[in-house]
């Protein structure tokens, strides 16, 4: 006899995809500028390609500074201005995200020690941890903090998680 499926196993719950197969968590240091950015515009691409159902999107922080903030108006700012609206609220990275993501991708090297040491006492880690930058065809590999920055830097933020969000989903549809 098979078990009846609950009805709540039908939908979408938060953020987890139907079906997800794919993962990816986007980071940095307080999940405010920076991932938030990314994550918000992958997501959007993933739903233009038609592929989001396929997707668990997701970002986080390595420091739990600004764990339930929403992000920086700045960041809000330079998203609206595309037409990209995100509820995200911050969260800090778990042990649980090295085991559930295939891919954990950072914005510069602070962020890389950062996870690398946290994976370190997750025994058999999945997640593999990249540099977002990694993906850009323009080869700029750091994402810098614009935090102490001005409004244009939240732009270059957003055009270098464009350019990235793209050649990575590419590189796994
Ligand atoms: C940031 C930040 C960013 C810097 N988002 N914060 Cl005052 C502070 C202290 C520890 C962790 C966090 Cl997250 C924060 C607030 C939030 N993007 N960038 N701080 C930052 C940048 C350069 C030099 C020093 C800091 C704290």
């Amino acid at each position: 006899m098979s078990t009846p499926m609950a009805t709540e196993d039908l939908y979408v719950i938060g953020k987890m995809a139907a079906s997800s197969s794919k993962s990816v968590l986007f980071v940095c240091l307080g999940n405010i500028c920076r991932s938030p950015i990314a994550e918000a515009v992958f997501r959007k691409m993933a739903t233009e390609a038609g592929v989001v159902d396929k997707w668990l999107i997701d970002s986080g922080a390595t420091s739990d500074w600004n764990v339930g903030c929403l992000p920086d108006a700045r960041g809000l700012a330079c998203l609206k201005g595309r037409g990209i609206e995100t509820a995200h609220r911050a969260r800090q990275v778990t042990k649980d995200d090295f085991m559930s993501f295939e891919f954990i991708l950072c914005m510069d090297e602070r962020n890389l020690r950062d996870l690398k040491k946290k994976a370190n006492d997750v025994e058999n880690h999945q997640a593999k941890i990249e540099l977002l930058g990694a993906y850009d065809p323009q080869k700029q590999l750091i994402i810098k903090d614009p935090y102490y920055g001005s409004d244009e830097d939240f732009e270059k933020v957003y055009e270098q998680c464009q350019r990235c969000c793209r050649a990575f989903l590419e590189a796994n549809s």
